[in-house]
């Protein structure tokens, strides 16, 4: 291990007087780690035990980890700077503050385990007051998260007016602190540097010089997948070695005082400002992947035995014994100390309260406000359609398309609230800002023209564009929601939101249910979604609506009209939770469902689906571009057939209005549900299945589904009009169930 050199400039009695140190480390900072690295491996051992008397349910140990979370947790700064560890870091853990109770807690699945309440598996870290962010078993989403949060913090340094509570939204529930130079870490195993979300995460925080603290915990296997096979030349080291301004250690992290001189380096470089660093640390597993697994199935003793001569806590041990800092009665002192804690802390956990069954329903959403309620119910404010003194009606009275109201919604949104970014692919109207100021250019602001105009506005801290990596998008805005702001990003069309499919399913809406309600991320997802473009194509033209609605946590919002776009998408905005705001492409500059702008204050509430056309005879249940369709075709059937058809607009697909379409039904006793995505599993057969379940004694007809056919959407206009539904396929539908 290392010591500091002595510096030969100092006198006799300065040196007597200076006490040793170790790169920095006093030797009581060395006992220190030493009692916490024990402590550690004592939790693992016990749980181990525990999991034997099948008193725990799963267990992931540290064992050979120790040395470089104890040298992370000394070099930063707890409760100050942000931490998102992975499962091995449990020292890292302790040391920031975490206790054993609160670990074995976990382990249990006790009401009171701080990291999840009993929702996620034991050492899925998380402990809000020390700055330690809920994490998920998928291996590295966490890294852009991350990326995020260290945004966030720039972000807040630069406008700390948007740190400033405010009543009447999420806002109000969401606190936000922040420090100048505060260091973002990151953990990882070997393993995971082979994921995709890793390499975006290091890019932009590279591109952005962000002070983000990764540090990859290289034990050289991912369960029985040894590291060369993980990375082309087994040294991850020297594939990122090309990434600009970072600053690079590669050291042994089974050595605490060699982990910490590294650490601490990174950490300086960090909080100066200077970019982010990659620590390399090469520890050792001594226990197999988890309790599940046998690493003598795929590792010879030899191997096995060559790393337990590396093990950090024997080392340790010995380092202190041979410096003098402790002798063998002041090392079992220490170790029983430590056993009789955890001995203690197992005992009182094994008796802690086991959450309720009935709570599991909690916390899927934010307890504190309800989007469905009446508060974000606000009427439109329509501009007085009166002529000026020019003779011509005001601008603001003329009736918009939904591209307008959207931009509008998000301009009037982004006044109101400096916590609002917007961020995504060619959202901005020009990342060379210098050709915008110089006038030289108008601008793009978005492949459609959404977001045109509001770089120019709030500038690019706020509007700005990202790399081609939509897991990133997601995955950084999911990172600095959970500092507290508000991103509203872009997936530039449905069919590419697939690379953040793992963010929007196992992270984005995950959050608040699994962190028991200690942290929570509302970001706002527009997504341009649909076809009916004419050569659109499969590939822009896809729906796939139900696989979101099928998240739960996840609000998903389709608007058919400019109106509802803008009231939805406020709502959007100011609720606190994770909305997917579907808008229909080709509903952008349709002349159908224009409307002058409402006002800045305008909301419609989510769960409320809007009547269309009232009616008697047949229920037609749909959303998006197909309302208008379905209107044109419920009008012709009226007016050839007599059959009086009440239209209903879902508006949000989740929450959906239940009473809305039972009420309906329960009027007309016959229902349709149209579509836009292909039928088969499609959103309609949940509420076909609602209808038949509950409505059973209602119904004079079979419910029935029109959607597009089980294909995918092809470029030629006569095979795409046969895929997706038409007004009169619509209409033959409508006839059908009238008849029947
Ligand atoms: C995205 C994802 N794929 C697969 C898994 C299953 N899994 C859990 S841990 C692990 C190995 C991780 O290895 P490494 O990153 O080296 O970390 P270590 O466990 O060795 O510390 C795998 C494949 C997962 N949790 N997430
Ligand atoms: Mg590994």
């Amino acid at each position: 291990m290392a010591t500091t050199k002595v510096d030969p400039k100092l006198n006799e009695s300065e040196l007597k007087t200076k006490p040793k140190t170790y790169q920095g480390l006093t030797s009581q900072q060395l006992i220190d780690a030493y009692r916490i690295m024990f402590t550690s491996r004592r939790i693992d051992d016990r749980e181990i035990l525990l999991k034997r008397q099948q008193k725990v349910f799963f267990q992931i140990s540290g064992a050979g980890h120790e040395a470089v979370g104890v040298a992370a947790a000394f070099s930063l700064k707890s409760g100050y700077d942000w931490f998102y560890p992975y499962y091995r870091d449990r020292a890292l853990c302790l040391a920031l503050g975490a206790t054993p109770l609160e670990m074995l807690m976990g382990a249990v699945g006790a009401a009171d385990d701080p990291c999840s309440g009993g929702r996620q598996m034991p050492s899925h870290w998380a402990y809000k007051r020390l700055n330690v962010v809920t994490q998920s078993s998928a291996t590295g989403t966490q890294i852009l998260h991350a990326v995020g949060c260290a945004e966030a913090g720039r972000y807040l340094s630069k406008h700390p007016n948007a740190a400033r509570k405010a009543e009447g939204d999420y806002r109000q529930f969401k606190d936000v602190q922040f420090q100048g130079d505060e260091v973002t870490y990151v953990s990882l195993g070997d393993g995971t540097t082979s994921e995709g979300e890793f390499w975006e995460a290091l890019n932009s925080a590279s591109n952005r010089r962000l002070p983000v603290l990764f540090c990859v915990e290289d034990n050289e296997y991912a369960i029985s997948v040894p590291v060369e096979v993980q990375t082309s030349g087994g040294n991850i080291s020297r594939l990122v070695s090309g990434f600009p301004n970072f600053h690079f250690e590669e050291m042994d992290g089974t050595d605490p005082v060699v982990a910490y001189a590294a650490l601490k380096r990174a950490v300086e470089y960090c909080r100066a400002g200077n970019g982010p660093a990659f620590v390399h640390a090469h520890v050792i597993r001594p226990y197999s992947h988890s309790l599940s697994d046998d690493e003598r199935l795929y590792r010879p003793d030899a191997e096995r035995q060559r790393d337990a001569a590396r093990d950090p806590i024997s080392r340790l041990q010995m380092f202190l014994l041979r410096e003098g800092i402790l002798d063998e009665q002041g090392i079992n002192k220490i170790e029983k100390e430590v056993d009789e804690e955890v001995q203690s802390a197992a005992d009182r956990a094994l008796e802690a309260p086991i959450p309720q069954p009935e709570t599991i329903h909690n916390y899927v959403y934010s307890p504190d406000l309800d989007p469905t309620s009446a508060a974000f119910d606000r009427p439109p404010a329509f501009a007085s359609p009166e002529a000026g003194s020019d003779g011509k009606r005001s601008a603001a009275s003329q009736p918009k398309t939904m591209a307008d109201l959207i931009n509008a919604t998000l301009r009037d949104e982004m006044r109101r609230d400096e916590r609002v970014l917007i961020f995504g692919e060619d959202v901005a109207d020009a990342s060379r800002e210098e050709y915008l100021k110089q006038k030289l250019i108008k601008g793009k602001g978005g492949v459609f023209k959404l977001t045109s105009g509001l770089q120019m506005e709030f500038g690019a801290d706020r509007v700005f564009n990202t790399p081609i990596a939509e897991a990133a998008i997601v995955g950084r805005a999911t990172g600095m929601a959970i500092r507290g702001l508000k991103p509203v990003v872009e997936i530039q069309f449905f069919d590419y939101i697939w690379p953040a499919m793992m963010q929007l399913r196992d992270e984005l809406p995950t959050i608040r249910w699994r962190s028991n309600n200690a942290f929570s991320a509302p970001v706002v997802v527009r997504v341009a979604i649909g076809g009916y473009l004419t050569g659109g194509a499969i590939y822009h033209s896809q729906c796939g609506e139900s696989i979101f609605t099928h998240t739960p946590g996840l609000r998903v919002v389709f608007p058919s009209n400019s109106l509802d776009a803008a009231g939805l998408l406020r709502t959007a905005i100011r609720c606190d939770d994770p909305v997917l705001f579907l808008e229909h492409k080709r509903l952008y500059r349709e002349t159908y469902g224009r409307s002058p702008y409402p006002g800045p204050d305008f909301m419609v509430p989510f769960g409320k689906a809007k009547i269309v056309q009232p009616g008697t005879d047949l229920t037609v249940i749909t959303y998006g571009a197909v309302v208008p369709r379905a209107l044109q075709a419920a009008q012709k059937l009226e007016r050839e057939q007599h059959v009086s058809v009440e239209l209903l607009d879902l508006r949000t697909l989740n929450p959906f209005d239940w009473e809305a379409i039972a009420a309906s039904v329960k009027k007309t006793n016959r229902a349709l549900i149209a579509y836009e995505d292909s039928l088969s599993w499609g959103y309609g057969a949940e509420i076909a299945a609602r209808i038949a379940d509950q409505l059973f004694h209602h119904l004079d007809a079979p419910v029935k589904r029109i959607a597009a056919t089980d294909t995918f959407v092809a470029y030629q206009p006569l095979l795409e009009n046969a895929i997706l539904p038409q007004a009169s396929d619509l209409f033959r539908a409508m006839k059908e169930l009238a008849e029947f």
